[in-house]
């Protein structure tokens, strides 16, 4: 079975009747929502908030029943994918380009699943380009500002024209290169004005599983 698959299914094993669960974004979490849609056909009783348009349909596919974000105070478990994970079980997100109902929905969930393969640990943060949600106001002023911070951004663009996130935003994709101190990084960016969010997830994550190529899912130690 693929890596992504088992570690996504592994992480729907704590999944109990009576809980909301927060649905990720991305190949791997779409294992985990189909999982979890075929155990809801088997009757478990859940309801479910999803963090993409993308994922929201999946899941109405599969007859999950969905909960809106102003009907819950928190959410149980959040199962989703991630980018890049370090040993700090430290978090780049947002290569589909949801982080920021990501990083919502995550911040109001009692667990954050992260589930990935091998392919997404490392060792540091950063090869992978930091993608950075912005208002479309303004934006070249903001992507100026990126560059003063040494963050290299690129809009992330849809063909011939910029991507826009499920909010209306731009996304620029940071070749940062290597993150020492993502704390830092993180806070530099949040202080600059349009700055909406960005895919650093730190501290977030409760639990890391990784599937491996042997066929085995195991907690990131
Ligand atoms: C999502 O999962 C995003 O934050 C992240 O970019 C993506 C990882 O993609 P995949 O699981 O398809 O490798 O949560």
């Amino acid at each position: 079975m693929e890596s992504k698959k088992l570690a996504a299914e592994k992480a729907t094993e704590s999944i109990a009747d009576g809980m909301i669960i927060g649905l990720g974004t991305g190949s791997t979490a779409y294992y985990a929502i189909q999982k979890i849609g075929q155990r809801v056909q088997e009757g478990l009783a859940i309801q479910a908030i999803a963090t993409s348009k993308q994922s929201e349909e999946l899941a109405v596919s599969l007859g999950i029943p969905l909960i809106a974000a102003s009907d819950i105070d928190y959410i149980d478990i959040t199962i989703d994918g991630a980018d890049e994970v370090d040993s700090r079980w430290n978090l780049i997100k947002g290569g589909g380009g949801a982080l920021l109902r990501e990083k919502i929905v995550a911040s109001a969930s009692k667990q954050l699943i992260i589930v990935v393969d091998e392919s997404k640990v490392v060792a540091e943060l950063g090869r992978f380009p930091l993608p950075v949600e912005i208002i479309t106001f303004g934006f070249e002023i903001t992507m100026r500002k990126l560059e003063k911070l040494g963050c290299q951004p690129i809009l992330r663009q849809a063909g011939v024209k910029p991507y826009v996130t499920d909010n209306g935003n731009y996304i620029a994709d940071c070749h940062i290169g290597s993150i020492p101190n993502a704390e830092e990084l993180h806070s530099a960016l949040q202080l600059i004005p349009g700055v909406v969010d960005n895919g650093l997830f730190i501290g977030m994550a409760s639990q890391v599983i990784v599937g491996y190529m042997n066929g085995t899912a195991k907690q990131l130690e």
